[in-house]
């Protein structure tokens, strides 16, 4: 068989399993990252294991999320995740230094090795020839450990890019369009790979932009063949020791493929609330703007900036925005101001802001009430900016930076008339004085600041489980839904109590305190449940909360095994009829649930309604028994 270069890495990586999409595989990883976000859990949980050293080729820690330190608690984490990461051979990138994904691309990712990143942009770095794959922090504390990481064999999709694009517009537009045809469901169980000319055609931050943004398809991973332009930019970084070339043989088998016409593509925009609400932006070029937002692991590369840059030249941002950067990397930030391209930016009146995840992830930045934010990073859940009444539009750096100067929707291809040429810099700017070493901090004593609290952990399944439907959601709910992340929460990503009383509460308010009088129950989703981030406290917090299984259509990747590890069960409806049925406050119950979990039919009773509903499990040996001994970490232990 011809082969995809996705097939060829998971061969080279297989563990075990055959590589049939849909059966389950397991690889081994090589390198691993964390963030501070979902790093406390990873860590708290490496630690419960025992094991002393990771067993990684690399390990990185970054700290890019919770950086507003308005309180001791972001601190008492940094501490934390710094000490225990140190002292356990993982290397530590400090806050300041950037963006975990951004930073990976410059300094640390392989072309051809496999990423396991507690964070669902790992793909990312895809775009220079990784299999890099998003998880739940427990998955990648077991792989920190050595051990495999299981995941179910996608099919293999074909992306192919016909022709160039076109000066107005960006990598941005290409994965906008990627969405439009695919939907924020359609990359489920799916890699995604590119070629053809168009993807021949661009840099590598052009092609980690489509690698990222690959997550909000679903999608297992995305990835790039690793060529002459890889070589060039890990060259450029110093690390030509680094490449490989990798590539697809010709004729390669494709479960599916997709053609795209560059020369066709315009300027796209992610409607509110979801980034596969995908209308062009020349469609709605009367809206104005009171925000507009550069930077997050989507599009804060020195490329990016550059060019935003070169539109801001000279100008000044429109009267009625405000306009924030947060350029990737502390490698981007230096080289701008190196380079004059900083003052371009200040002087046009851009509030810059510290080279971290930031307004993506709601720390600051909040819009006003009912404002228009338009931006270029990845995601516009409900709620996510930290002001609900926000409609937030996803846009490339380029459209962001006209709209910024118009103060409407604007599209650079009635604004700029021609093309900014931008070249990639020969040699970028090597300094990694925030990056540390563990093989210089070889006494380093861990901090357990009082933030840093006890995380809950399931029991064996009952034979018997039963109880109310505390909530009935509709589809597409994310995980900004299921545990919201703002600069009030985020300091509590290592205090579950605390994150208790906010579950859910965008959907209803009063959900924590009925799940709490009520003593746990069931939760009911339509399809795609627990799509958005690899965040494992959206399984951790209702684990808390006692919530015994969650009964959907469909769920999300990530978070099923998030449900999993957690002990857990993600039930799928059998017939839709019974999802529409179903009613808040019905009483269901699960008789012999050990055996029936072992079968992976479950049939569920609706004491209320007097019905059965058959639901499946759709999963594999290994995690129905982690099912049954009531998550990862205690199979681990058991086994
Ligand atoms: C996000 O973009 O939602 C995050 C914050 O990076 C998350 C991780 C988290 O919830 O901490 C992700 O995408 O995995
Ligand atoms: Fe950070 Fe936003 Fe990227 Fe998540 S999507 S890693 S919050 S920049």
């Amino acid at each position: 068989m011809k082969k995809s270069l996705a097939y060829k890495i998971i061969e080279a990586h297989l563990v075990e399993g055959k590589m049939q999409a849909g059966e389950e595989i397991s690889i081994k990883i090589d390198q691993t990252l964390t963030q501070d976000s979902t790093g406390t859990m990873a860590y708290l949980q490496f630690e419960a294991m025992g094991i002393d050293k990771v067993k990684t080729k690399r390990s990185v820690a970054y700290i890019d999320h919770n950086t507003l330190q308005t309180g001791f608690e972001n601190a008492d984490d940094h501490a934390y995740i710094i000490s225990t990461a140190l002292s356990h051979g993982v290397y530590v990138s400090k806050p300041g230094n950037g963006i975990c994904h951004q930073i990976h691309l410059e300094r640390f990712g392989i072309p051809g090795m496999t990423l396991l990143g507690s964070d669902s942009h790992t793909p990312t770095n895809g775009g220079i020839g990784m299999l890099a794959i998003g998880a739940g922090g427990l998955d990648v504390a077991v792989a920190m450990g050595g051990g495999a990481y299981h995941l179910i064999m996608p099919k293999i999709v074909n992306v192919e890019l016909k022709g160039k694009l076109t000066g107005s517009t960006a990598a941005k537009d290409i994965i906008l369009e990627v969405l439009r045809i695919m939907s924020v469901k359609g990359g489920v169980g799916k890699v995604i790979e590119y070629s053809g000319e168009g993807a021949a055609s661009l840099s590598v931050p052009e092609r980690a932009t489509i690698t990222n943004m690959g997550a909000e398809l679903g999608a297992t991973t995305s990835i790039f063949p690793s060529d002459e332009i890889t070589k060039r930019f890990l060259t450029s970084q110093g690390r030509a020791k680094d490449f490989t070339e990798l590539k697809a043989d010709d004729g390669a088998y494709y479960d599916e493929k997709i053609v795209i016409d560059l020369n066709n593509l315009e300027p796209l925009a992610a409607c509110p609330h979801s980034p596969d609400n995908v209308k062009k932006v020349s469609e709605l070029s009367d809206l104005k703007v009171d925000q507009v937002c550069i930077g997050s692991c989507t599009n804060s590369s020195y490329l990016d900036m550059m060019r935003v840059a070169a539109i801001l030249k000279g100008k000044t941002v429109n009267p009625s925005v405000s306009l924030a950067i947060s350029p990737g990397s502390k490698q981007v930030l230096s080289m701008l101001a190196k380079n004059g391209a900083l003052y371009d930016l200040i002087a046009s009146g851009a509030r810059i802001l510290e080279c971290a995840c930031g307004p993506c992830i709601g720390m600051g930045q909040s819009p006003k009430t009912d404002a228009v934010s338009v931006r270029t990073f990845n995601r516009n859940f409900f709620g996510r900016s930290g002001t609900k009444s926000a409609q937030v539009y996803l846009v490339s750096a380029e459209t962001a930076a006209v709209t910024a100067l118009t103060g409407k929707l604007t599209s650079p291809k009635d604004y700029l008339g021609k093309t900014i040429e931008i070249d990639m810099p020969e040699v970028f700017e090597i300094n990694d004085n925030l990056i540390l070493k563990p093989e210089d901090y070889k006494d380093i004593q861990i901090v357990r600041g009082p933030n840093i609290k006890p995380f809950p952990i399931n029991t064996k399944l009952p034979e018997k489980v039963s109880g109310k439907v505390l909530l009935k959601m509709a589809d597409n709910i994310t995980t900004d839904h299921i545990m919201p992340s703002d600069s009030k929460l985020l300091p509590f990503r290592s205090n579950i109590p605390h994150l208790s009383d906010y579950c859910l509460s965008p959907v209803d308010s009063e959900f924590p305190k009925r799940a709490k009088e009520q003593g746990g129950g069931f939760l009911v989703a339509g399809t795609n449940y627990g799509q958005g981030s690899s965040r494992e406290h959206a399984a951790l917090v209702p684990l808390y909360l006692k919530i015994k299984g969650v009964l959907a259509l469909s769920f999300a990747r990530i978070h099923r095994d998030n449900l999993i590890n957690n002990g857990i069960l993600p039930l799928e409806f059998m017939d839709e009829k019974d999802y529409q049925d179903l009613e808040q406050n019905d009483e269901l119950i699960i008789e012999n649930a050990v055996e029936q979990v072992k079968n992976g039919i479950v049939e569920v009773k609706n004491v209320t309604k007097n019905k059965i509903i058959k639901t499946s499990l759709n999963i594999s040996k290994r995690s129905v028994n982690m099912l049954i001994e009531g998550g990862l970490l205690n199979s681990v232990k058991n086994a």
